[in-house]
Order: C-alpha cells, then sequence, then structure tokens
C-alpha cells in the first residue's frame, strides 16, 4: 500500500499571526532601504528576515541586516540588505525587498515562491544572516522582528547587537572571505583597523610632538549620542597618545537625544557648530552621524567663523595623496574620484583642473557611488555629506604587494607601495565608515604636517545652501542625468534654470529624498547672500508647482 506523504506546512505560513501587516500605504526600498518611523516596521523587518534568507541562499553566501534610520531622528527606523561582499544590495533586488513589504499577508506565500521560481533558489541550504541595530530604543524589538524571518525560513540568524553599520558590512565581508578580509568580530575590526593606523603612524609619533609640523594629535569627536559614540570608546584605549580623541555627545539609549543638534548631517547641512562640543578656536574636531556611517570636519576661527570640511574635502585629500603616493611608487595604477551632484562646484574643478583625476558624477546613494568606483582600479568615492570610502580593485593590490618585494626598484619605491598597502587596511572598503574614514584623514594629515587650516587651504568651497521642502507626494518630483534636472512636474526645471541665471557662478537642482518624506533643494552661487536666495526661491518654485505642505520655505536663520 503506497503511503500518501502530506504536504508540509509552509514554514513561513504563520506570519499572518505573528508579524501582520499594519500598513495600508506602500513604502519603498530607497536610497538606503527602508526608512519610516519605527512604530511602522514590524512586519518589514519580518519580511526582510525571509528575503535575507532567500537572498543569501540564492548567493550561497552570508547575507547581512542592518536596522538603522542613520541620520534620521530617533523615533525613525529603517532596514537594508547587505550583499556577500559587504556591498549594498544589488539594485534588482530592491524591486523584490519593495514587494516583500507591500504585498498583503495572504500574498506572502505566493510572492516566496514567486523568486523561488524565478531564481531557481535551492531550498536545502542552511544560511547565516549577520543582525546588527543602531542604539534606537525601537531597533531590539524591530532586530527580533528580522530574526523571526530569518527563523521561518530556516536560517540562521547571527546577532551581532548593536554595531555601526559599516562594522556590520564588514562582519559580512570577512565570513564570505573566509576571514581573508578580517576577522568577523568587533575585536577582529578594532584590531584590523587600529593595527594598520599605528603602523602608519609610528614613524611619525614624534614629527608631531617636536614641533616641526602643524598637526596636532588631538581631535574633538561628536558622536552624535549614537552608536559611533559608544563605539570610540574601543579606539580611545588603543590608540592612546597616537591619537588624542576627545569624545563629545554621548547620550544613553532612548533619552531622545540621538543626532540631535549635533552629528555629522546636522553639520553638514546647518553649516553649525554641533551643541555639545566645546567652542575652542582652531582645534579640529569631526561629526559622525547616528551610525557612524559618515563624517565631516570643522573649526572655529578667532573670528568665531565656522569653516566646515565636508566630504568633497575628505576626498580631495584622500585622492591627493594616493597619487602622491602612486607616482612615488612609479607603479601605473589608473585612479578615479566619485561624486553627486552635491559636490560644490570648487572640489570638482579643483580635482580635475588642479589635482588631474578623472571625475564621475552619479546619483545620491552610496550604492550609486560604489558600483561606479569599481570602474576604477582605484576608486575614491564621496558624497559631500560626508559618506565615502576607497576601494581597490584585486589587480591593484596585487601590483602594490609585487612591488614591496621587487629588487629593481628603490627603497623609496617599495617604501611608497607598502605604505599604500597599510593604507588599505585602514579603510574600510565595503562601505562609508566614519571611524575609518577619521583614521584615514589622520593618517594623511600627519603625513604632510598638516592642521585642518592647511588642509583647507587646497581651494575655497562656493557657499551653498541645502533646504528641505515638504510637500504632499515626493514622488511627483522625478529626475534625470545624476539627478542634476527635474523632469516632473512640468516645467519646473525651466523656472529653475530661469532663477539660476539670475546668479554669478548658480547652480541649484531638487530631488526627492530616499530616506525622508521631503524634497532636498541645493543651491550654490558666488556669494553666501546669493546662495541663500537661490535656495530660497528655488525652494519656493518647489513649494508653488509640486504641491507644498505646511509653510512655505523661509530664508535660513
Ligand atoms: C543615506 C545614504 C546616503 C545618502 C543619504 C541621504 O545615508 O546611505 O548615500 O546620501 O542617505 O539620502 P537622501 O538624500 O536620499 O535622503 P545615511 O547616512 O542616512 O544612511
Amino acid at each position: 500500500m503506497s503511503s500518501v506523504r502530506k504536504p508540509k506546512r509552509p514554514v513561513y505560513a504563520f506570519a499572518r499571526e505573528m508579524h501582520p501587516k499594519t500598513e495600508k500605504a506602500d513604502i519603498q526600498y530607497g536610497t538606503a532601504g527602508f526608512r519610516t518611523k519605527a512604530n511602522k516596521l514590524g512586519y518589514v523587518m519580518y519580511r526582510m528576515g525571509l528575503l535575507a534568507v532567500l537572498r543569501a541562499r540564492y548567493k550561497n553566501a552570508t547575507i547581512g541586516v542592518m536596522i538603522t534610520a542613520s541620520h534620521n531622528p530617533e523615533a525613525d527606523n529603517g532596514v537594508k540588505l547587505v550583499d556577500p561582499h559587504g556591498e549594498m544590495l544589488e539594485q534588482s533586488w530592491e524591486a523584490w525587498a519593495t514587494k516583500f513589504a507591500n504585498v498583503g499577508d495572504d500574498q506572502l506565500e505566493s510572492i516566496i515562491a514567486e523568486i523561488i521560481k524565478e531564481y531557481n533558489i535551492p531550498m536545502t541550504e542552511r544560511v547565516h544572516i549577520c543582525i546588527g541595530k543602531d542604539t534606537r530604543p525601537s531597533s531590539p524589538s524591530l532586530s527580533k522582528s528580522v530574526m523571526d524571518g530569518v527563523l521561518a525560513l530556516a536560517g540562521k540568524p547571527i546577532d551581532f547587537g548593536i554595531v555601526s553599520t559599516p562594522q556590520l558590512h564588514y562582519f559580512v565581508a570577512c565570513k564570505n572571505t573566509k576571514h581573508a578580509y578580517g576577522i568577523p568580530t568587533e575585536e577582529g575590526y578594532y584590531h584590523k583597523l587600529v593595527g594598520a593606523f599605528l603602523k602608519l603612524n609610528a614613524d611619525q609619533r614624534l614629527n608631531s610632538s617636536a614641533g616641526n609640523s602643524n598637526y596636532r594629535n588631538r581631535l574633538l569627536y561628536d558622536g552624535a549620542n549614537g552608536v559611533g559614540a559608544k563605539k570610540i570608546k574601543q579606539f580611545q584605549e588603543r590608540l592612546g597618545e597616537t591619537l588624542k580623541i576627545e569624545l563629545y555627545n554621548d547620550e544613553g539609549i532612548g533619552t531622545g537625544k540621538l543626532n540631535y543638534l549635533c552629528g555629522a548631517d546636522f553639520v553638514k547641512s546647518n553649516q553649525k557648530f554641533p551643541n555639545g562640543v566645546p567652542l575652542q578656536h582652531n582645534v579640529r574636531c569631526c561629526s559622525v552621524d547616528g551610525d557612524a556611517d559618515r563624517i565631516v570636519y570643522y573649526f572655529i576661527d578667532e573670528d568665531d567663523k565656522f569653516h566646515l570640511l565636508d566630504g568633497d574635502r575628505i576626498a580631495t585629500l584622500i585622492a591627493a595623496y594616493l597619487k602622491e603616493l602612486l607616482e612615488e611608487t612609479g607603479i601605473d595604477l589608473n585612479l578615479g574620484l566619485i561624486q553627486t551632484a552635491y559636490a560644490n562646484g570648487a572640489s570638482t574643478e579643483y580635482i580635475t583642473q588642479k589635482l588631474k583625476v578623472p571625475v564621475a558624477c552619479v546619483s545620491t546613494g552610496v550604492k550609486h557611488l560604489h558600483h561606479k568606483a569599481l570602474e576604477y582600479e582605484i576608486g575614491v568615492y564621496f558624497e559631500a555629506n560626508g559618506h565615502g570610502t576607497v576601494v581597490f580593485q584585486k589587480t591593484a593590490k596585487d601590483k602594490l604587494k609585487r612591488a614591496t618585494g621587487d629588487s629593481s626598484l628603490t627603497d623609496a619605491q617599495r617604501n611608497a607601495a607598502e605604505r599604500l598597502l597599510n593604507l588599505i587596511d585602514v579603510i574600510n572598503e565595503t562601505v562609508g565608515d566614519a571611524i575609518s574614514d577619521m583614521l584615514l584623514v589622520e593618517t594623511i594629515l600627519r603625513a604632510k604636517g598638516w592642521d585642518v587650516q592647511d588642509w583647507e587651504a587646497a581651494y575655497t568651497d562656493l557657499p551653498n545652501r541645502l533646504m528641505k521642502v515638504t510637500i504632499a507626494n515626493r514622488n511627483v518630483i522625478t529626475t534625470t542625468n545624476a539627478e542634476t534636472i527635474c523632469v516632473t512636474p512640468p516645467g519646473l526645471q525651466d523656472e529653475i534654470n530661469a532663477l539660476i541665471s539670475k546668479f554669478k557662478k548658480g547652480r541649484s537642482f531638487v530631488r526627492p529624498s530616499g530616506t525622508e518624506d521631503i524634497v532636498r533643494v541645493y543651491a550654490e552661487a558666488a556669494t553666501r547672500e546669493e546662495a541663500d536666495t537661490l535656495a530660497v526661491e528655488v525652494s519656493r518654485k518647489v513649494y508653488e508647482m509640486a504641491g507644498g505642505i505646511g509653510n512655505p520655505p523661509e530664508v535660513p536663520a
């Protein structure tokens, strides 16, 4: 008698009961995953747990899930998937993520079946999913929802607890390279970055204290009351006298202070000193954002004037230094720099005219920059907001390694190659990493004997202004040409062009944010007043023509 096997109950069938869909409105996988009010995200997290397992099985690799809303206010949260090399989720899967988040509970099973069929996903492998979260009070329960999703499809969650976004990206890369990229633990991360930094700076420790250099090994650090404040303590202990970091803005979890009047986004957007950091003239300061993937530098001069050294400055500092070292090695590697439309016009001119490094401009979002940077043997990418890193192709690393042992080269050439290899170890190549970028900037400043004033002297920024406009539906704004041209609503770009033409060195563009429910407006012009006026006039046009809500935009204080 043949026994009829009872079909197995799909393991994900309990989604309805545990994590029912609570929101009617659709949500989109945006610039850096899903982001909205934390209390709207439970079911989205569960579904991203499911999707992470499917992606991991498809790629036969470990996948990451990071729970964070980065620079957003504390009440928001978000989630993004991290691909096998530690990079952002491949764009073709973003559409699946959006589908997964928006289908009704009764369609969840069929969409899982659909993706399995489409990619022929083997459902037998036991895959690992690395999960990290920022310090938001909502993160622990959202992390539990992700884990439920992972377990529902028989994946194995690995909970890294509270970590910075770039740490999570690093762990994923380490796991998938079988530890060749580093050890996938917090300790492994600190060991790699600090080890390389101390090696790079060992020979120059005396320089700065002997007074023959402008570099001072003291840095005021704004932790944005987030994970960057927690993790920098691990560096303080390990760096000792080589770099004396003074930590500010380290309020406790759940105090509502995360990113509030401080952090990289506040400093960059408002071009203002953050709260909580002591005002000391001509002292180098830096701010990271809520999940420590962005950094900006700044100082106040003796006339109390604020000076910002943002992502463009960091990019030019790094690109110039890498170029110098490459020239010393005599090795021909192609070096390129990637920016977005937010890059200050003066920085682009400096890079192309003075540094003679090719520049590419892409849409906002690290995923776009990272992708483009991979077209170069050494790709430096930075958004003006301080988000960026450097990626090195294997061919570049191999050439440098070979050069260190090449007896036909001079000592100077071999040393420069050795230094470049050590620099690679201080860099988190997987994604923008505020602390790794800070170590890189400090290394370069020390090597050049510079402080911020010397760094700033390279070129003069065009005055610029960032504004936010609230409209009923930000999706009515669509753009093209790396977000520099507004396609809809019809006629808005013509109005913007007419406004720009009134200002010397005027440039402006608008785009819907992918992380906040607003439209961003950027303007630059020859003077501060002109940049502010252009920004406000363009913002008002957006408000008028694209369905503005609330008060009309006003000249920033
Ligand atoms: C994220 C992205 C960045 C982007 C920023 C703002 O940063 O990773 O690439 O520049 O959002 O994006 P938007 O202008 O679309 O809101 P973070 O630091 O918030 O994760």
